[in-house]
């Protein structure tokens, strides 16, 4: 599962936030995220590009580092 590290998720809110933008990207199936450590995992069924989850990821207010 490829794994990436997001920076300005504080709550469970914005855990949600991000999974939704994440599951909105067309190929991505599951996201699992780790709030304490940032860290966003997710299953494609196809490659999904990086620039996609981090424009998605940007569009909402955070940051992939
Ligand atoms: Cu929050």
């Amino acid at each position: 599962m490829p794994t990436i590290r997001i920076k300005g998720m504080s709550c469970q809110h914005c855990v949600g936030s991000v999974t939704k933008a994440l599951l909105a990207i067309d190929g991505i199936t599951k996201v699992t995220i780790d709030l304490a450590t940032g860290e966003a995992r997710y299953e494609e069924e196809k490659p999904v590009a990086t620039a996609s989850i981090k424009d998605a990821v940007a569009g909402i207010g955070f940051e992939v580092t």
